[in-house]
This record gives structure tokens, sequence and C-alpha cells, in this order.
């Protein structure tokens, strides 16, 4: 079938869902038209910045000098460490479940620099992000009430991100979230019919089929997904199956940090503004079992559709029915392997 002319559905075996691409409806040749937005001149430090060094955050709390990355607990947390515990009764009837839900939130600072992002900072920097990262799902996860840890970055502000100094957040919790249950379900029927990760066998599939690899390194490999939503939607996947973060070696973490970089610049270059997205590692729950089912990996879900300024929205039919895509996962990997 080529699938660049005929509507079809795709399935996502991770999450068990499918995706409608309709590829026939971006038949007409590529306009690559760059509407380009107003350069977002920032300077180095923004006294006004509740995330840079030294500054006043809204709490009143001050932000201490620091030099690469500074953690702190979100002063505006939407979990909190005492929430009433599972020893009280939960709600039970029918039509009104609930229960209590512990965790913690956290804010993560990449860099002391207002005017950065991930993809002008180097391997280096990003490295001591990606120890942060580690430390943070160690530490959290060790909590006796915390069985799952969201790693997440929200980039722009047509995702909603309230300040543009980068920053990522980690929230952490007594419950395995939706996205992640799903996974989770669907890697531990794999691990169980195959002794091998879903996503070791994936990445085997999409080294023989090349066509949505974006580029590789020694570590890992970054490409967009046979069953992608989002029009420009990536996944960096490491070669080893690993359960999470912590489980990786130095040259792993130093090969995540570049595998960021790249995919954040080569976003970039696309349309050439500084592309906004939603993204976050998905990893085993810090439940105490081992999980060998799991194998982390990390997820890109940018909503820019055409240009800088024009962005898919997920409503209507896919609101009501499931994801919709026009052009294809293998037309978006031929763009982005164009900007690499
Ligand atoms: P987003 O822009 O990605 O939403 O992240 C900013 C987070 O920083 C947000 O969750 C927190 C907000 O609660 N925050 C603080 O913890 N302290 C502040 O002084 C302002 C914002």
């Amino acid at each position: 079938m080529n699938y660049n002319d005929f509507p079809h559905r795709r399935y996502n075996p991770l999450t068990e869902s499918w995706v409608l691409v309709s590829p026939h409806r971006s038949k007409r040749p590529w306009q690559g038209q760059v509407e380009k937005l107003p350069t977002d001149k920032r300077p180095t430090y923004d006294p006004g910045c509740y995330l840079c060094a030294g500054n006043l955050r809204a709490n009143g709390e001050r932000n201490p000098d620091y030099a690469s990355v500074y953690v702190f607990d979100n002063d505006f947390a939407a979990l909190l460490p005492d929430a009433p515990s599972m020893e009280a009764p939960p709600s039970n009837h029918t039509f009104f479940t609930s229960k209590p839900e512990r965790g913690m939130a956290r804010v993560i600072c990449f860099s002391p620099r207002h005017d950065l992002t991930i993809a002008d900072m180097t391997t280096p920097e990003i490295r001591k992000v990606v120890d942060a990262w580690v430390a943070e799902y160690q530490s959290l996860g060790a909590l006796p009430f915390v069985n799952y840890v969201q790693i997440f970055e929200n980039k722009g502000a047509i995702m909603g991100c309230s300040n543009p100094h980068p920053h990522g957040q980690i929230w952490a919790q007594e419950s395995i979230p939706d996205e992640p249950l799903k996974k989770q379900n669907a890697q531990l029927r794999y691990w169980e019919q195959h002794q091998r990760t879903l996503l070791s066998d994936y990445l085997q599939a999409e080294q023989t089929a090349g066509e949505r690899i974006l580029f590789e390194n020694e570590h890992m490999v970054t490409l967009v997904p046979f069953w992608a939503v989002w029009p420009f939607e990536a996944m960096i996947i490491p070669r080893r199956a690993m359960a999470r973060i912590t489980d990786m070696t130095d040259a792993e973490k130093e090969a995540l940090a570049d595998a960021y970089r790249q995919l954040a610049a080569t976003y970039d270059r696309l349309f050439d503004t500084s592309f906004p997205y939603s993204a976050g590692i998905h990893q085993a729950p810090t439940d105490e079992a081992l999980h060998p089912e799991w194998h982390w990996h990390f997820v890109f879900y940018p909503p820019l559709l055409r240009s800088a300024t024009v962005k898919k929205f997920m409503v209507g039919y896919e609101m009501l029915a499931n994801p919709q895509r026009d052009i294809t996962p293998e037309m978006a990997a031929d763009m982005l392997r164009s900007r690499v």
C-alpha cells in the first residue's frame, strides 16, 4: 500500500490506540511557506523573571545564585505530600468514584541564562539537566508514597508555558497516570509473549525500514514514530532496553543530552522559530517492582502544522472520535531530516 495516497489508520502498540491518516488532503505540494515571527530577543538576565538566578519567586522565596541547573519545589504544586493518605476511605460510589492522591511537584531550571533554550545549550550543559532528572527520579521515587515520576518540558507560549526561561517540571505521585499505565500494560503483554521489550523490536523494524529515522548516535535513535499523531511528533529511544533513566551509563546520558539538543535544534530550523512542544520521559514506575517490560523513551509532541504560526488543533473529529493527521509521518520525517 502506498501510504501517501490513501486514507488509512495506524496503530500505536504502546498505547493501543489508532490515528487516522489522510495524506490525500495534503497532496498539494509542500509550499514551504515560512511565516516569520518577530525574533524573540530575550536578555540573558531578566530582573522580573521568577526563574532567573538571585530573583524573588511569587511566594517570596529567593532563588540562589545558581550556575547551571536549579531544582525547587513548585510553589503552586498540583500535588501535595500531605494530602490525606490512602488509608482514608475512598469514595466508592459507582458514579462518584474518587480517591486521595499524594505527590510532589518540582520545577527544574535548565540554565541561569534567561535567553537560552535546549537548542542553544551545549551537550555538556544539557548533560547536567539529564543528571538532575536522574537524581530527581531517584530521590522522589524513593519516597514511600511515590510510585510514578513524570519528567516533562512544556515549551512556548502556544503550549501554555508561563515563562520563557528554560525550564521543565517533575511531578511525582502515588498512582501511575493513564498514559504511562497504557504503555505499561502493552509493554508487559509484549514482554510476556516475546521476552524482549516492545521498543527493542520496534527499533529493529524502524532500522530496517529506514524512512522515519531522523538521526542516531551510539546509544540513542531519534525518529518520527509510525503512529505519530502530532504533525512533527518524535521519539528518542535508547538502543539498549532500560526500564528507567537511572539505568543509563555515563555514555548513554551524554548521548541522550546530545540527541535532545540535536532534535530541539532541528525543530527550530524547520520553521525558523523557537519550536514549541510538550515533551517528556515515560519510564518504569517507582513501585519497587523490576519492570523488565519497560523500555524508557522520550516523546515530543509539537503543536505546529505548517509554519511558526499555523498550529494543529486537536478538535472536532479528534475530540469525538480519533486523532487525525494529514501529512504522513514519513513526509514529516523527510522534512525534519532536511533540517538536521
Ligand atoms: P510552566 O510555565 O511550564 O507552567 O512552569 C512554570 C511552573 O513554575 C508552574 O508550574 C511554577 C508554576 O506553578 N512557579 C513557581 O513554582 N514559583 C513561582 O514563583 C512562579 C511559577
